[in-house]
Order: C-alpha cells, then structure tokens, then sequence
C-alpha cells in the first residue's frame, strides 16, 4: 500500500524532501516538531521473551527485516503527528521514548500470535505476526501501529478504565487517532479518507476487509471470539454483554461513528478542527476514568465551543454527530 511506500519516503534517506512537503502540506496544522523521536525495537524471534534483542534503535540504517522498519517508521510518523498536529511532546508530553517488540509470539499461537498490543505496566507495544491465515503481520498497517501508540497517549492524558463505556472511549480514541495519523501521513481530508482500520492485514481475497470502519456499514472481521464485525454506530444497539470487557472492541463503534460524522460534516482535515477538539478534551482534564459516552459527549461541545470561538459551526457539528448516534447533548 502506498503508505509504506510513504514511510520511505520519510525515512532517513530523504529528509530534505520529507520535510518539504511537510512543510507545504501541513503548515496549517501547526508546523515545528516539539522534540525528535527515540525509538527501540526490539524483535522477540517468534517467543514471548520480552522486550527481546534489539534490531534498530534510534538513528540507525534499516535493517533487513520489514516489521522491524515497519514499526521503526510508523513510529516515527505517529510521534510526528501528535508533535505537528497538536504540540505534544511524545505520548506522554514528556518526550518518552518509544519501545516496541516485534515477532511476538506466545506458546499456543506456534502459527504466529493475532494481535498487537500496548503493555500500559512497561510503556511498551507489542506486534506479533499473525498467523497468515487470519492476519498477515500486525506491523503491516500504519493506522494499527498508530492505534497501539494511542493507547499511550490515553494511558498519559486520560487513562480511562478499560471496562464498558469509558473501556470503549478508550478504544475508539486509539481507533480515532489512529485513522487521523493515517489520513495526515496520506495528506487525506476528512472527504478522500477511507475511515477503515487494519486493511492491510488481511488476504488479498477478502474484499473490502477491514478490522473497523468508523463509517457505517460492517467492516470484515474475521475473528474468533468476535465473530463478524458487530460494531454499533447508534445507543440503540449498544452491546451489554459481558464479553470483550463488556465491549470496549464492539461499543467503541458507537463514538466512533460520531467522531466521523463531525469531521465529514466540518470538512477539510480532520486534525485540525474535529481532531483537535477530541485532542483537547483528552487533555482538559475533565475526562474521568469511568467517563460514560454522554459526559465525553458534553466535553467535546464545551471543548468545540472554546476552541473555535468564532466559529460555531464546529460546535453545532461536534453536537449534531453525538445526537445522530443516539447521545443528545
Ligand atoms: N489490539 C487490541 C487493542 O489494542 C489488543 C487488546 O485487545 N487490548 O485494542
Ligand atoms: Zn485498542
């Protein structure tokens, strides 16, 4: 897909010309990056020995594995959003390095481990390599790379609780800022983008797959535990089981929807309006670890309101989306 071909482009080999078009691109988003990446990756050689043997750290050459650049890359390209888009300093504001283990492996997945994960505990990403019948390598998809990273950026600005409603803001922060890193890697507005997650992963002969879509319509999911994609787009058909901690995977569908339809309906890119107020309301402070969607909801308009004074339409948008999928503020 193109973006790994983009990543190349980014890369160390051109520099000069990446930041050109940066430059070009994305001055309206802010511009100067805070402070540079630290990376670390380190490659588990299909065990669960964690972190692993570190492959390429900081500054050095590609090596002759595409996970471990895949990851180095789509690192570098997340930390740069958040840096140009929104001023933070890496996920923490802090300026963390960040680490990751690539080829994980665990003892019952001999065919390859399904899944990429942040460890909250050691501030670490973990990708295995899917088993190449379900999922091919997890570090194949920019916009699943950048949803693992965004777990931190929650975890270090409103760690909500991984359980029910706020479980699923969670989720669908990582599955929101996941699409907007890879809409700005693309120079994709709200209207060219796909608003679909983990393309990549799957067989070529599974059309239109995809983990997620934040659009409406299913995505394809070819899951075990989660069967068909059952994601809602509207309260009505929130899911209240119990299973996937009572649906972080499955509700999240729900603000995801209407993170969507807000930016659709302001236009342009999403980062810069829509992206923005769902940045500020992560970082106002006002989220609490068992935020409900409605208490979010309400943050995000009061958010809109003081971020884009003179322009209210970002406001109306912002509240409009909420009461298309059933939260009316
Ligand atoms: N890939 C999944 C996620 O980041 C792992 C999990 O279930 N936490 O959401
Ligand atoms: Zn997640």
């Amino acid at each position: 897909p193109q973006y790994i071909l983009e990543a190349i482009a980014h890369s160390e080999q051109a520099p000069a010309q990446a930041q050109r078009t940066g430059q070009q691109t994305l001055t309206a988003a802010g511009g100067e990056l805070v402070a540079p990446v630290q990376r670390k990756i380190h490659d588990c050689k299909q065990t669960a020995n964690r972190p692993g043997t570190l492959a390429r750290s900081e500054g050095q050459a590609r090596v002759k594995d595409r996970q471990v650049n895949n990851c180095y890359d789509g690192f570098k390209i997340t930390h740069d959003f958040f840096s140009k888009a929104f001023g933070r300093n890496s996920l923490d504001d802090k300026g963390m390095p960040l680490i990751a283990s690539v080829h994980f492996q665990l003892a019952n997945t001999p065919n390859g481990y399904n899944n990429a994960f942040w460890d909250g505990n050691k501030n670490e990403m973990v990708f295995g390599d899917g088993d190449h019948i379900t999922f091919d390598y997890l570090t194949d998809s920019l916009d699943v790379i950048a949803h693992e990273l965004s777990h931190g950026f929650v975890q270090h600005s409103s760690p909500l609780e991984y359980y029910w409603q706020s479980g699923a803001l969670n989720e669908s922060c990582a599955d929101v800022f996941g699409c907007m890193v890879e809409q700005w890697h693309m120079r994709q507005t709200a209207e060219e983008a796909d608003w679909i997650l983990g393309q990549t992963l799957f067989p070529v002969a599974f059309t239109g797959s995809s983990l997620r879509t934040l659009k409406a319509g299913k995505a394809y999911i070819n899951d075990p535990v989660l069967g068909t994609d059952p994601q809602p787009k509207h309260m009505r058909d929130i899911f209240t089981g119990g299973g996937d901690n009572k649906g972080v995977h499955i509700n999240s569908g729900i603000p995801n929807h209407a993170f969507y339809l807000a930016a659709k309906r302001i236009g342009g890119n999403s980062w810069e309006k829509a992206g923005k107020v769902w940045y500020k309301t992560m970082t106002s402070g006002k989220i609490p670890k068992d935020c409900d969607f409605t208490t979010f909801a309400a943050v995000t308009v009061e958010i809109a309101g003081q971020e884009f004074p003179n322009d209210p339409s970002v406001k109306d948008a912002i509240r409009e989306a909420w009461a298309k999928v059933g939260i009316v503020i």
